[in-house]
Parts: structure tokens; C-alpha cells; sequence
């Protein structure tokens, strides 16, 4: 009987292998290629260029933990912009702050959005609540003219190459910071410790830059389909205390979200580095 199997290469000697039911979608859009696979273990999994973006078994702890975390952070957010996010779930997690004034996502390709919402739509419906206003175009560029417009910026992107790359630098992390309110924050996706330490490491250095060297840290997740399994989170404040210490306990019980990760223990615990992580910042 034949067997299928994908493999993400981490190295060029390991990785982390899947064994497929199905393809469901196979795109190749201008910018990179996408795959939607039916999995045995983790339920559907969305490939961007054969690196796993999700996976429908344990996509929420990615989610909870880049939307959540920042937000009850946040004094009295109101207006919040994704950059990136093309699959709906950090829209999905950001809409359960029902207060909220505006949600912008800017996602780059539409592909994404499309395969999302038909395939995976447990995190395609980020999209459906109406105060979700979905701009497709380069957040780059979207963010040079906006200043002072948000509490909170959430940078979902794929790895430091490609489409993804210029969100990693100075400049673009100066840019998020002009368009950040006073005492606003920025979250980023920063890979992780053990394959690449240099995209986590230019993912902080660049964000230092931008918000100075005491506004930027780090908090990691557990998340078994990603590289290594732990992943780094870049966090950067324009003012005020570091937001492991901020978390807005009153708003976190009035909402009581029933979430599957995020908790008041887990947003200060995250912030704990293995001695091996503090060293290297
Ligand atoms: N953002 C991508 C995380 C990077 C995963 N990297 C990898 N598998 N090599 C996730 C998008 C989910 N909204």
C-alpha cells in the first residue's frame, strides 16, 4: 500500500516528517507556493514554499500567544494592525477583544487568504467579523505614513527570506514604532533558538535599534510542528514597564475568553529564558 510522507528540512540532516491522507491544495501564487495538506496527526496543514505555517492541531498556541499576550498587555487598546497574517488566525484570536475600535490586517498574498478561508477555515474565519478590514498589500510599505495610529502591532510573517525578509529589519521596525501610539507595542514572530539563532538574534537587534535596548525582549511558546518545537516571540514598547509585568487582569476576567493556552500565569512565565537563551541576547 503506498505510503506519502512530507518532510520540513530544519537541516539538511533533520526535520519533521508528516504522513499525509491528501493534498487538498497546491498554488503557486507570485510569490511563493503553497501547499494544503490532510494529515494524520495534526489535521490540515498549510505549507508556505514547504515550511509548516499552522498546523490545525496546534495552531492556537501560535495564535493565543502572538494576539493575547500584547493585548492584555496594552493600556485600553483600541485600534490593532496585523502585517502579514494571510490565513485569518491572528485575526481570528485579536477579534475576541470585542472592544476593540479596528482591526487592519495587511497580508501580501491573496492566495493565502482564498486557501484559507476554503480549506482551513478555522483560522479563514479570522476574516468574517466585520470589524476585520482586510487590505491586501505590502505591509512595508503600508506602514511608512501611518503615525501614531496603533496600540498594538502583531507581525505574523513567514521565515526571514522572501516575501517575509524586510520585516526583519531597522527600518521597517522604525516605521512600526512611528506608527505605534505612546505606550504601544509590537510583537513579531522571531523563529527560534536552536537552528537559527541569527534570524532570532537580527529579529532583536533590529527591534533594539528602533525601540532602544531596554524596550525589546523575548517570550517563547511550545509549539510541537515548528522548528525545534520552542518559539521565540520578539516583543518591543515604546514607554512604560516591561510587559511581562502589565497585564490587564480586570479586562482578561470581564472578557473570559475560554482560551486553550494563554493565562495569566502563562503571560508572565513565558517571558522565562533558559540560561543558554539570556546569554545569547
Ligand atoms: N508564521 C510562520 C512561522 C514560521 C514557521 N517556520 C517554519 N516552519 N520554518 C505562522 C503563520 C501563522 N499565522
Amino acid at each position: 500500500f503506498p505510503e506519502f510522507w512530507f518532510t520540513e528540512k530544519y537541516t539538511g540532516t533533520c526535520g519533521f516528517t508528516f504522513k499525509i491522507k491528501r493534498v487538498l491544495s497546491t498554488e503557486q501564487s507570485p510569490l511563493q507556493r503553497l501547499d494544503i495538506l490532510e494529515t494524520y496527526d495534526f489535521g490540515r496543514v498549510m505549507l508556505l514554499d514547504g515550511l509548516v505555517m499552522f498546523t490545525e492541531r496546534d495552531e492556537f498556541v501560535y495564535h493565543e500567544m502572538i494576539a493575547h499576550l500584547p493585548l492584555f498587555a496594552a493600556s485600553d487598546p483600541k485600534d490593532v494592525l496585523i502585517i502579514g497574517g494571510g490565513d485569518g488566525g491572528t485575526a481570528r484570536e485579536v477579534s475576541k477583544h470585542i472592544y476593540l475600535n479596528s482591526i487592519t490586517n495587511v497580508e501580501i498574498d491573496e492566495v493565502v487568504v482564498k486557501n484559507s478561508k476554503k480549506y482551513t477555515p478555522f483560522v479563514g474565519c479570522g476574516f468574517d467579523n466585520e470589524k476585520v478590514n482586510l487590505i491586501i498589500g505590502d505591509g512595508i510599505e503600508f506602514v511608512k505614513d501611518k503615525k501614531g495610529l496603533y496600540n498594538v502591532v502583531i507581525i505574523d510573517s513567514t521565515d526571514p527570506f522572501g516575501p517575509a525578509e524586510g520585516l526583519f529589519n531597522s527600518e521597517f521596525y522604525g516605521n512600526v514604532r512611528d506608527a505605534l501610539r505612546d505606550g504601544g507595542i509590537v510583537v513579531a514572530q522571531a523563529e527560534n533558538t536552536y537552528y537559527d539563532k541569527r534570524w532570532m538574534m537580527r529579529s532583536v537587534n533590529n527591534m533594539k535599534k528602533a525601540f532602544g535596548k531596554n524596550n525589546v525582549a523575548i517570550y517563547q511558546a511550545a509549539i510541537p510542528t515548528y522548528p525545534s518545537g520552542t518559539w521565540v516571540f520578539a516583543i518591543g514598547w515604546k514607554s512604560g514597564e516591561h510587559p511581562r509585568d502589565r497585564f490587564d487582569e480586570e479586562r482578561f476576567n470581564k472578557l473570559n475568553l475560554k482560551l486553550k493556552y494563554y493565562n495569566p500565569e502563562i503571560h508572565k512565565a513565558a517571558f522565562a529564558l533558559p540560561s543558554y537563551v539570556e546569554e545569547i541576547l
